[in-house]
């Protein structure tokens, strides 16, 4: 069995994480490894019904995708979960089951700035809030704790998707995870 990990991709609303998994995950596939991608959007719909955007809510959504991402890497599955978790304690928590585990975690911050994110803009969440159609935006008016020693970090603006991609490959490829 292929070594299993999880690739945690932290970082604001539009900064580039979802992208940048889908296409690491396709050349992952390529190459024959188990993927899969635990979207925080599409998460939401199922494993998280019902919760919001408080602080406690992002700290048991981020806990549930971290308890299924553990899962599926103990078990040689590159899970890649291109998710907010705003919290460093959150993430820490996180962290810590992979490490009781003896499970790979790797965390990647994906440092988009705030005003480039806010101009990409994907789903149109910076303009509602703008417009005061939205409150507790991440990053705009509610908290973004930077990670502080990341194993990666990406700044997607200065380079493609496919590069940030392959920043996280040659992450993986280093820890003797491929
Ligand atoms: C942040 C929000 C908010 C607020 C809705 N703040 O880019 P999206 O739109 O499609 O995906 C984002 C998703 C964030 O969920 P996460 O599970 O990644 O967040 S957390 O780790 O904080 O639990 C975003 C959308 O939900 N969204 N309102 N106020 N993102």
């Amino acid at each position: 069995m292929t070594s299993g990990a999880t690739v945690w991709l932290t970082g604001l609303p539009s900064a580039g994480k979802t992208t940048i998994a889908h296409e690491l995950a396709g050349r992952l596939r390529e190459e024959g490894h188990r993927v899969e991608v635990l979207d925080g959007d599409e998460i939401r719909e199922f494993l998280s019904a019902g919760l919001g955007f408080s602080r406690e809510d992002r700290h048991a959504n981020v806990q549930r995708i971290g308890f299924v991402a553990e899962l599926l890497a103990s078990n040689g599955v590159k899970a890649l979960v291109p998710v907010i978790a705003p919290y460093a304690d959150s993430r820490e928590a996180v962290r810590k089951r992979h490490q009781q585990n003896g499970t790979a975690y790797l965390e990647v911050h994906v440092a988009t700035p705030v005003d480039v994110c806010s101009v990409r803009d994907v789903k149109g969440l910076y303009a509602k809030q703008a417009a005061g159609e939205l409150k507790g935006l991440t990053g705009v008016d509610d908290p973004y704790e930077e990670p502080e020693s990341p194993d990666l970090r990406i700044e997607s603006q200065h380079q493609t998707v496919q590069e940030s991609a392959a920043s996280v490959y040659a992450l993986l490829s280093e820890r003797g995870l491929l």
